[in-house]
């Protein structure tokens, strides 16, 4: 059946048209708010460096995944967007509909300023399918006095599979900021649970000075929610916490719970996992597991406020999207007329060794794979390089590469004792991809120009810590572009991989999408997102090449390299 077509213009003109009634205080938040930005004329939306298979809507600016699930067979996808500006602010929740998370159907926003107790902004927040198959939707508002409020709202026509309107009821907001809860530190309502009490649960993420909090709230109804006598779910001393997720891995007596926080400090994200007692509400990481800074990551790059929901539809799977923001300007950004992007949806699941959790892009990514290149068993001498050739557009590609060190990892470099207990960031920035090594560092050159000035590594390298291996992966940019006011950190993270056990190989997966370098190493144990801007290696004027730069030989026992087709991103809903 045929259905309304929304075109662009139209959808625009919905957003100022929704947005020009209220006033736009700025709010208290993490964000910049750069009220002089905020201009209607949002410049050349169309950019060499815009993503061709990343979700990225047409204009303006976005920031953290929401209310991701899956419903009638449709998955949604809401995010922070500001309507009028590629810069943060008049925040709403912009919606988005795919059946497969790859192509996507541009909606009009689905929560916007209209009460008062949201008056200020919608702010982050989740769905939860009831057990009756309606979704409910809980997010932050900022409502007249600019607090921080929960709310709640709901489909207005159920028998809608788009979900296209949502009706705030008037009982709002159905979480306000207790006694002792700092009202402008209190926000991101995680996906509610039921309990084996029939109560739901859910966690909103908060301070208390330094400490950060997953603050516990039950309902019998949804509508009114109190918060657990037995006091936070967990804390840290950390700072606030944002966007926490909290949610089941495993199965059976695998099962273990994991619970992720954002933290507004480092704006990076960390996870604990371990056990979680339904009856008393209790969640105890696993001993072995730090909180904060020394925790681990899901990425080691820029990604951020990411959030999961279980896909029923698959088997079941739960998928996780984060957001990417900028690393150029916010001048860049205004003349771009667009800032972030959405990293690609990724499985995510325990590893079988209970040690971490494990992340791979969805299966559905592989349908816009086109022309292929294929390479095996090629070696890669110390000191060498070469280039993969074959991809008409190596700006936009997927490329799974199986490398193997052959010359044995005598010469691995020492660990310097002085990096204990450092950041991997730390240890790459110190060894980067030009640095040479011993065993390493080898990987890819992605985004090369033809004379390799602009070139962003990917790479392995292999340090031996008394005996013990310890293998680093990053990505460099910071040769990535000839503009030189960007940030170009070095992201990275070690890798639990014994290379002496796998007979010196390590696998490699990147996503290359023009302003975007998003790698997998060793099967999806480590994921690191970096955002580079090339000046001459974009579109077809891009390479990719396979480098050595330690003193030990590594051979490239396969590379599937595939031309990626551009997701569809429409405004118009064919069925
Ligand atoms: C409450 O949060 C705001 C925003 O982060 C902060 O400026 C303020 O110091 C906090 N107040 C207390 C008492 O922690
Ligand atoms: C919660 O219950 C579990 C088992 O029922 C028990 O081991 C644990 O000590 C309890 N924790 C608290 C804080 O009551
Ligand atoms: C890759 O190339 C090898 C050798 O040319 C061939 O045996 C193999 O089937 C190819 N793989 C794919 C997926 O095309
Ligand atoms: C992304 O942008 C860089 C460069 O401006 C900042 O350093 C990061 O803090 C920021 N990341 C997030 C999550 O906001």
């Amino acid at each position: 059946m045929g259905m309304a077509i929304i075109q662009a213009r139209t959808w625009v003109v919905f957003l100022l048209l929704a947005l020009l009634s209220p006033s736009w205080p700025v709010a208290e938040a993490s964000h910049h708010v750069s009220p002089d930005l905020q201009s209607l004329d949002a410049g050349l939306a169309a950019d060499a460096l815009r993503t061709g298979y990343h979700f990225q809507p047409p204009m303006h600016w976005i920031n953290d995944p929401n209310g991701v699930m899956y419903y009638k067979g449709v998955y949604h996808l809401f995010y922070q967007y500001n309507p009028k500006a590629a810069v943060w602010g008049n925040i709403v929740w912009a919606h988005a509909v795919s059946t497969d998370l790859v192509n996507w159907v541009m909606l009009e926003p689905a929560i916007y300023p209209t009460a008062p107790f949201d008056v200020n902004g919608c702010w982050s927040g989740s769905a939860t399918v009831l057990p009756d198959g309606r979704p409910a939707i809980m997010y932050t508002g900022i409502d007249g006095d600019g607090r921080q409020v929960q709310n709640v709202a709901y489909p207005k026509d159920l028998s809608d599979p788009y979900l296209r309107e949502w009706v705030k009821p008037d009982y709002n907001p159905v979480i306000p900021p207790g006694s002792g809860v700092n009202a402008t530190a209190f926000r991101d309502p995680t996906t509610a649970w039921l309990g084996p009490d029939g109560l739901w649960r859910l966690v909103v993420g908060t301070k208390d000075n330094h400490r950060g909090l997953a603050v516990l709230y039950r309902s019998r109804d949804f509508q009114s929610w109190a918060p657990a006598e037995g006091g936070p779910l967990h804390h840290g001393d950390t700072g606030m916490w944002e966007c926490p997720d909290f949610y089941p891995v495993g199965d059976g007596a695998q099962t273990k719970h994991v619970l992720k926080v954002s933290l507004d400090l480092t704006r990076f994200e960390y996870y604990t996992f371990g056990s979680y007692d339904h009856a008393n509400d209790t969640y105890v990481p696993d001993a072995a597991l730090a909180d904060g800074e020394r925790g681990l990551r899901y990425d080691y790059g820029n990604f951020y406020a990411s959030k999961t929901f279980l896909d029923t539809a698959n088997k079941p799977r739960r998928v996780l999207w984060g957001w990417a923001n900028e690393s150029d300007s916010t001048a860049d950004d205004v003349r771009k007329g667009w800032a972030g992007v959405q990293a690609i949806p990724r499985k995510l699941w325990l590893a079988p060794d209970g040690k971490q959790l494990m992340q791979w892009p969805v299966a559905e990514v592989e349908s816009l794979r086109g022309n292929h290149v294929n390479i095996t068993d090629r070696l890669v001498e110390a000191g060498s390089y070469f280039e993969v050739q074959g991809l008409m557009i190596p700006a936009q590609a997927d490329v799974e590469v199986s490398f193997a060190v052959v010359g044995g990892l005598d010469k691995a470099e020492p660990f310097d004792p002085a990096w204990r207990g450092a950041d991997a960031q730390t240890v790459c920035a110190a060894r980067g991809a030009d640095a040479e090594g011993g065993v390493g560092p080898f990987g890819l050159w992605v985004l090369a120009s033809d004379q390799l000035k602009e070139r962003t590594a990917v790479f392995f390298r292999v340090f031996n810590d008394d005996g013990k291996h310890v293998v680093l992966m990053c990505n460099d940019p910071s040769r990535s572009s000839y503009a030189d006011h960007l940030y170009k950190p070095t992201f990275a993270g070690f890798i639990d991989v014994d290379l002496a056990k796998t007979g010196g190989k390590i696998p490699l997966r990147t996503l290359i999408d023009h302003s975007m370098v998003e790698s997998f190493g060793g099967h999806g144990k480590m994921s690191i997102l970096s955002r580079v801007y090339p000046t001459q290696a974009v579109g077809d004027k891009a390479r990719l090449y396979v480098f050595n730069n330690g003193e030990t030989d590594v051979k490239v026992t396969h590379l599937n390299a595939y031309d990626m087709r551009s997701a569809k991103i429409s405004t118009e809903i064919d069925r």
